[in-house]
């Protein structure tokens, strides 16, 4: 059956804010304590889902979650009459426990889930793990408000089938689609699954890590989902990404390498015995496809060096497909500001040698100074033509809905915010009457906890 790629970008939140959260993600730690946008934060997403419709590629939207969230202050002991309340007590007690329970960090919905299309799937459908975040305490209260939210939309259990996140803390610590990769030759025909982990949780030795940074995913969480989504040992890759990357700011795999139907762009100090690994792709990507020959594409350090990787977001970039054998890169304008990567970038697409002809540069820069680029902003998800017809219409993104998610934005985003204006019990209304709203236009019906 004919299937499509999906990408399925999230919503900035009204609460886009700088708190510097992320240790080991360069940006975030730079930019905490500035000055957020977040009306210009979420019409910059818009802008980039809204091209992307326009190539004619299916484009569809994922809501943010509830910020400040109340429930989890709630849970730690923060009370009151009432939920202004209980923002003051948390402002007063523990400001840094407001801020990371005000994040907008659902935006970057590559962290949502590891999902892989229903052609892969022993019971023919798709599944969607909520990845558990266990990494970065304001990351690790998303999953119960993610899962509900896929619950909203892939409601229909005939071809949608939303798991539980994984159990078992930091060994089995999963960040999701964003250190996952697929490669078919075409998004319809079966797939090989590649899984960058950064470290064991059992049996590793204590030298062979990062430094300086943490590592968030474990190898157990991915050979986790391995099995619970049946995938066959034929089909799978893993492989160990780099800890001197992890040491320069490469907090997830798509931050150092990217892919797209054949073709993997990746840094030459991407992952441990980097081309060990390539040839490994490359011999289980020709034999599962029936000889179809991957496309590898080495960035190397003396054209890009890892700094420069990590301030462009180089392979942040999406790759896209716009016809057979025609590729476009969905890049960070940052990556035209820096000289090497441009010149990497013209280099690149002149070369006949690669499907990659066109590079669209898009300025993300709200969501950039916290470490989220154009790959990270989405999730992708291979429907086919049964499962595309299963999604509410209200989530596709097209010329009406985005005039309507335009003026949404405009209504009810802030032009600015600051860590003082967290404690704001009117930004908690607003936030609130947007999202109530927003649940209107997509047609999901309820799923935040001050609605249910
Ligand atoms: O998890 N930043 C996110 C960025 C996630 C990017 N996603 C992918 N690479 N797929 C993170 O580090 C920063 C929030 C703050 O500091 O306010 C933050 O959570």
């Amino acid at each position: 059956m004919p299937a499509q790629e999906v990408n399925f970008d999230g919503l900035v939140g009204p609460t886009h804010n700088y708190a510097g959260l992320s240790l080991g993600n360069v940006a975030s730690m730079t930019h905490g304590g500035g000055t957020s946008h977040p009306r210009e934060a979420a019409l910059q997403g818009l802008a980039k889902m809204k091209f992307l419709a326009d190539l004619g590629l299916p484009q569809a939207v994922l809501p943010p979650q509830e910020r400040p969230s109340i429930t989890v202050l709630r849970s730690f002991g923060f009370g009151g009459a009432d939920d202004a309340a209980v923002l003051a007590v948390t402002a007063r007690q523990a400001p840094e426990i407001l801020a990371a329970c005000s994040s907008a960090s659902s935006m970057w919905v590559a962290n949502a889930a590891t999902v892989t299309p229903s052609v892969d799937a022993a019971d023919g459908r798709v599944p969607f793990p909520p990845a558990n975040l266990i990494a970065k305490f304001h990351r690790s209260i998303e999953p119960p408000q993610t899962q509900r939210t896929l619950r909203a939309i892939f409601h229909d259990e005939a071809n949608f089938a939303v798991h539980d996140p994984l159990p078992g803390g930091q060994a089995l610590g999963d960040e999701g689609a964003a250190n996952h990769t697929r490669f078919a030759p075409t998004h319809a025909m079966s797939g090989l699954h590649f899984f960058v982990y950064g470290h064991r949780a059992f049996g590793s030795k204590s030298d062979e890590g990062p430094r300086k940074f943490p590592s968030r995913q474990s190898f157990e969480s991915f050979a986790a989902i391995c099995r619970r989504h049946q995938l066959s040992e034929a089909s799978t890759v893993f492989a160990q990404q780099s800890p001197e990357v992890i040491d320069a700011g490469v907090f997830h795999n798509d931050v150092i390498s990217v892919g797209n139907e054949n073709v993997l762009l990746y840094h030459e100090g991407a992952f441990v015995q980097t081309h060990g690994v390539i040839d490994e792709l490359r011999r289980s990507f020709r034999a599962l496809s029936g000889g179809t020959d991957l496309i590898p594409i080495e960035v190397p350090r003396d054209l890009v060096p890892l700094a420069d990787a990590v301030s462009s977001y180089l392979f942040n970039s999406q790759i896209v497909t716009l016809a057979p054998g025609r590729m476009a890169l969905i890049a960070p304008a940052n990556c035209a500001e820096t000289p090497s990567v441009k010149a990497y970038i013209e280099t690149l697409l002149a070369a006949p040698r690669t499907p990659l002809r066109e590079v669209h540069y898009f300025d993300l820069k709200q969501s950039m100074h916290n470490g989220g680029g154009p790959a990270c902003l989405r999730l992708r998800v291979v429907l086919n033509d049964d499962e595309l017809a299963a999604l509410p219409p209200g989530v596709r993104l097209n010329d009406k809905s985005y005039s309507a998610l335009v003026a949404w934005v405009n209504q009810h985003y802030r032009e600015q915010l600051t860590a003082a204006d967290l404690a704001d019990p009117c930004l908690l209304d607003e936030s609130r009457r947007a999202l109530d709203e927003l649940t209107q236009l997509l047609g999901l019906g309820a799923i935040y906890p001050f609605q249910l």
